[in-house]
């Protein structure tokens, strides 16, 4: 599949008819979602079709989209970054002054905590994901270990609270008391490590809108939650931080108490290898080669191997990586499959282990509510 040309997006754009009932102003603009699947309009959220996938690097245009609220509106001239709480020394950094500081720029994958949901059985309440809400790209920024570092924690500091300008009122159960703002923290440890950046940069152009311009946290390694869009105020706390999107939401069931569940933040990203092709109902020629390609990516730790089963899971074959696996990163693989001779429904299941010997459960957890959606998903095919 090949995605339309920038020059062909605004064309589209220019001649796509309104929508009846749409005035010109109101009218989405279709050049912002082209050949991405739309799981919401207002506020926009896209999902890349996962069987388009055949770059390591996901240009912005084609990454997912996951918001909340609706854009904030950012003057960039008057921008400030506030870095305070649990501190000795308060910031406040206009945008020029944070571009100053000594930059980085590292690939790290972003996938949403309730990516793949549709998949869930029973359903799920949320945005309905297939594969595609995940995505790579290079990042460049500040880590947040420099500003910290100029900030000085004081002793007793716990959590990094990372806030966006962004700001809704959430009225489904659990509703929010009145609007708040995007808001999610990670504790010290994690915020100082170097795959935790400020960033301004997504894959060597300044960020976009969507993606948070003009600065956004991106946490390499934990679900995409926790990469806060349109940064405006980084807080360090003594106590552990409970906003909402880390109990009320993006929280699932633990047991470390005997059998008693008790709810702790999504944190960490899972395991999962995806089949970008063939996608679900493809028909494959039988007896023929088929080319099987995904991706794969496994959170904190380097993804080991990828193997590919086309007999429900009784045995598996290593599937081939397309480069060396890059720390924080997915990795594009493939496997040379042999559609069977005999027509009719044919299964396939792709599984990854990372470094750590980690690997996805057949079946899936109900303690993980709608998130961390790692278990193995087959895609059915029709051998013709
Ligand atoms: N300020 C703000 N930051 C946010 C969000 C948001 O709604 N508001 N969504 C989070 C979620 S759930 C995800 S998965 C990622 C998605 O980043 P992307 O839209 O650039 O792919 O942003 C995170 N950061
Ligand atoms: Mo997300």
């Amino acid at each position: 599949m090949s995605f339309p040309s920038r020059r062909d997006l605004l064309h589209a754009a220019a001649v796509t008819p309104l929508v009846a009932g749409r005035t010109r102003a109101e009218a989405p603009a279709a050049r912002d979602f082209q050949g991405m699947i739309v799981r919401q309009h207002e506020p926009r959220n896209l999902e890349m079709p996962f069987g388009s996938l055949t770059e390591w690097t996901v240009p912005a245009e084609r990454f997912y989209v996951r918001s909340h609220f609706a854009l904030p509106k950012i003057d960039p001239a008057g921008f400030k970054l506030v870095v305070e709480g649990h501190v000795e020394n308060r910031l406040e950094l206009s945008l020029a002054e944070v571009k100053k500081l000594a930059a980085v720029t590292t690939p790290l994958t972003l996938e949403c905590a309730g990516n793949g949901r549709v998949f869930l059985v029973p359903a799920a309440r949320g945005l309905q994901w297939a594969h595609g809400g995940v995505g790579n790209a290079d990042w460049t920024g500040v880590p947040l270990a420099a500003l910290l570092e100029r900030a000085k924690p004081r002793a007793g500091a716990v959590d990094v609270v990372l806030a966006g300008a962004d700001k809704g009122a959430i009225a489904a159960d659990p509703a929010t008391p009145g609007p708040i703002h995007y808001s999610r923290s990670i504790p010290l440890a994690k915020a100082t490590k170097p795959e935790v950046l400020v960033a301004w940069g997504m894959n060597g152009e300044p960020l976009t809108p969507a993606h948070g311009a003009p600065l956004r946290a991106v946490v390499g390694g934990w679900y995409g939650m926790a990469s806060v869009k349109w940064l405006d105020r980084i807080v360090v706390t003594d106590k552990p931080y409970a906003g909402y999107f880390q109990t009320m939401d993006y929280a699932y069931f633990t047991r470390r108490v005997g059998e008693e569940p008790e709810t702790i933040p999504v944190t960490t990203v899972q395991p999962k290898a995806a089949i970008a092709r063939p996608g679900p109902n493809e028909a494959v020629a039988a007896g023929r080669a088929y080319t099987v390609t995904g991706a794969a990516w496994a959170g904190e730790h380097p993804v080991a191997k990828v193997e590919v089963s086309a007999d429900g899971g009784k045995t598996w074959a290593a599937a081939k990586l397309d480069a060396a696996p890059k720390p924080f990163c997915w990795v594009l693989w493939r496997y040379e499959w042999t559609a069977p001779s005999a027509k009719g429904p044919a299964k396939l299941l792709a599984r990854c282990t990372d470094a750590q010997g980690n690997t996805q459960p057949e079946a899936r957890d109900p303690d993980r509510r709608a998130y961390m959606i790692n278990h193995l998903v087959p895609v059915e095919v029709l051998v013709k």
